[in-house]
This record gives C-alpha cells, sequence and structure tokens, in this order.
C-alpha cells in the first residue's frame, strides 16, 4: 500500500513568445499551477494543472483549482492507502463533483511518482509504444489573413503535421482560404472553441467546401445535439474538445453522431484513468484521436507526450516544441521535434523523462504550499 505524505503546490508565471488569441480571449502571462507530490518512501512526482487564469475555455481556473485542492482533493489523497495510480480517479470522485482539471493535475501527479517508483517512464507505465509522435501547431487568431498565411508557410516550413487555426465568426473563410494557399488543405484544422451559434451553420457549411482535416468545437460545451444536427450537414468530421469531459460523454458523442473525430486532453477529462478509459473506446470503435494541449510548460507536455505514445492516437497532437512558446521551459532538455514534425518519447527514463529545474521554479514562484498528512495517533 502507497500513502501520499506532502502535496506541494507552486503557481508559477510564465510568458509566452507572442499572445495566444482564441475566440473566446487572449494570454501572453500564462499562470501555471504545479503540483508536487512526495510519497512516504521520499519519491516524488509532478503535475500541472491545465487551468487558465479566466474561465474562458472551461468553468475552471488556476484559482478555482487552488482552491478544490486545498479544501477538497489533498485532504482526501493525504489520508488514503492505495496500491496502483487507477484507484485515485474513483476516490477523488466521491463527494466532489466537477473540478476535472485540479482532480487531474493531481492524479497525473500520482502516475509520475509510480513511474519514478517503479523506475520506468510514465509512457510505459500507461501503456505506450509509439517510439514518436507526429505533432501539429495551434495558431492563435492573427490580425490579417495573410499574417496567418505567413505563419502557416513557416509551421509547414518547420515539419509540422497538422496546423490547426483558431477561428470564430468573422476570422473563418477568408483566414483559411488565405491558409489554404501555402498548405494542403488535408493538413488543416480548424478550432472554434466554441464560438457559434445554430444561427450561423449558413457560416459554417461555406468552410465545408475548404477540404480541411476537421473542425473543432465550432458549438457550445453542452450542444452535442446542436453538433449532431451540424454533422449531418457537413463533409468534414467534426473534433469535440469542450464537450467531451468524460468517458459517458464519448459515448454521446459517438451514439448521437455529434463528431467524428476526439481531442483528448488529460486534463479536461479528470486524469490518466480516464484518459485511458477513453483511449480503449477509441481504439475499440475505429475513432481518430489526437492529444491536445493547453500552453503546458515543460511538465504537462511530458504527460501529454507520455499519453499520446498510446497506439489508439492516430492523428498528430498539439504537443509542439518547448520553443514554440517560451523563450526557456522549465525542464531540461527542453522539448524539441524534429525537422519531419515528430516528438520523440522518452521510454528509457523514468517519469516523464525530463529533469525538472526545481531552482528556476523556486525562482519563478509566485506563491506555494505545503500541504502534509496529519500525524496519526500513535
Ligand atoms: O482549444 O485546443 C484548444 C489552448 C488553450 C485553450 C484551448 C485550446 C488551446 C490550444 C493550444 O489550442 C494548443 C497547444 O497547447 O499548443
Ligand atoms: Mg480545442
Amino acid at each position: 500500500m502507497h500513502r501520499i505524505e506532502r502535496i506541494e503546490l507552486i503557481e508559477i508565471a510564465l510568458n509566452l513568445k507572442e499572445p495566444f488569441r482564441i475566440s473566446s480571449g487572449e494570454v501572453q502571462r500564462r499562470r501555471i499551477l504545479l503540483v508536487r507530490l512526495e510519497d512516504t518512501d521520499g519519491v516524488h512526482g509532478w503535475g500541472e494543472c491545465v487551468a487558465g487564469e479566466s474561465p474562458n475555455y472551461s468553468p475552471e481556473t488556476v484559482d478555482t483549482a487552488w482552491l478544490a485542492i486545498t479544501e477538497w482533493i489533498a485532504p482526501r489523497l493525504l489520508e488514503a492507502a492505495f496500491e496502483h495510480p487507477r484507484q485515485i480517479a474513483p476516490l477523488l470522485e466521491e463527494g466532489i463533483r466537477g473540478h476535472r482539471m485540479a482532480k487531474a493535475s493531481v492524479e497525473m501527479a500520482v502516475w509520475e511518482l509510480e513511474a519514478r517508483r517503479q523506475g520506468i517512464s510514465l509512457a510505459a507505465l500507461l501503456g505506450g509504444e509509439q517510439q514518436s509522435i507526429p505533432v501539429g501547431i495551434s495558431i492563435g487568431i492573427q490580425r490579417s489573413p495573410a499574417r496567418l498565411a505567413e505563419r502557416v508557410g513557416r509551421s509547414l516550413g518547420a515539419g509540422y503535421r497538422k496546423i490547426k487555426i483558431k477561428i470564430e465568426p468573422g476570422a473563418d473563410l477568408d483566414y483559411l482560404d488565405a491558409a489554404r494557399q501555402v498548405a494542403p488543405s488535408r493538413i488543416l484544422a480548424a478550432d472554434a472553441n466554441s464560438a457559434y451559434t445554430v444561427e450561423e451553420t449558413g457560416r459554417l457549411r461555406r468552410l465545408d467546401n475548404l477540404r480541411l482535416m476537421m473542425i473543432e468545437q465550432p458549438f457550445s460545451q453542452r450542444d452535442l445535439l446542436r453538433h449532431a444536427r451540424l454533422q449531418r450537414q457537413l463533409k468534414t468530421p467534426l473534433c469535440l474538445d469542450e464537450s467531451v469531459d468524460s468517458l459517458e460523454r464519448l459515448e454521446d458523442m459517438l451514439a448521437l453522431g455529434a463528431g467524428k473525430i476526439l481531442n483528448l486532453k488529460p486534463g479536461r477529462v479528470g486524469g490518466f484513468g480516464e484518459s485511458l478509459a477513453i483511449h480503449a473506446l477509441c481504439r475499440s470503435r475505429g475513432v481518430p484521436l489526437w492529444c491536445g494541449g493547453m500552453l503546458e510548460s515543460g511538465i504537462g507536455r511530458g504527460h501529454n507526450v507520455a499519453l499520446a505514445s498510446l497506439p489508439g492516437f492516430t492523428l498528430p497532437g498539439d504537443i509542439s516544441p518547448s520553443r514554440r512558446y517560451w523563450e526557456r521551459d522549465i525542464v531540461e532538455p527542453e522539448w524539441k521535434m524534429d525537422t519531419d514534425g515528430f516528438v520523440a518519447v522518452p521510454f528509457e527514463r523514468p517519469g516523464i523523462g525530463v529533469r525538472v529545474d526545481e531552482e528556476r521554479i523556486a525562482a519563478l514562484a509566485v506563491r506555494r504550499k505545503v500541504l502534509g498528512r496529519k500525524k496519526v495517533r500513535q
């Protein structure tokens, strides 16, 4: 039986090289909540919460996650004894509704700790097989179609295997048309982050002629039925992101025909336990799957790389190299992509497979909190 002795929360701030704009908001200074666990044998594990500063992607934020972890999640984990990290997600479900990103950051840190305890890679612990992963880039909304075309051209030259363009009504058709002039449409995708309403179905139908690889999450998180109606009118596959926060929502998506492709972000669905169940269902049903990103630091990126090495991840993931986001990452070596657009999975190294730069994290910290186990009475 294992026990967690100590949970440390560290909030850092890292500046993105350039602002990242999606339909619902923009970020430049990324507030990142890191989790460091230590078990009773002194083995440690790292997690990263993918919530942002404001609730524009989902209801969770850095501050709600901080509250949820300190008040409910950490106390629950600290009193638990467990044999395997897959027991953590169910434990965190009992009487604690929602807060999936907060739960995931802790649950995934337990998996990372277990990999280090066994002296194996997180990828191997999760059942990964792919030695390298094809990479996609996600390009924020640009000032003009010409500016976007220039960014797309550069991304193509860098080797990216998928180029995803953020869209919103008014920054869609002209922009994607400009992108199509410089890159083959089969590697282009669009992500609306819920910016459209059913009244704008006509606009979305016009995008259908572009022959994109996929259109991601046009409607609201709760609009599964409307996504299904839209999918019936389109040749282009819809990919869901925000709408699928659990295995059950994936079942709904498939039963309704609300999408044909899934973007899986382990942070969005509560961690690796749920991600493995989602992966298994996608695989058994032949649903194309890829690993999404949330502008993670090198720690969260390591979790994503490990997960994306599983055999059911059949499309390029939003797992760009560290350089695409940061002047300097908080891990060593930084995550790199080769000129063919692949990131290598570090199977031969324990845990996420990169060294976490704790000194730099300490220097970047804006707040920290240590939570420990109450002394057991003798
Ligand atoms: O919808 O995939 C998204 C970033 C923040 C919030 C939502 C999304 C994204 C991205 C970034 O697309 C992908 C990446 O990390 O490179
Ligand atoms: Mg998305």
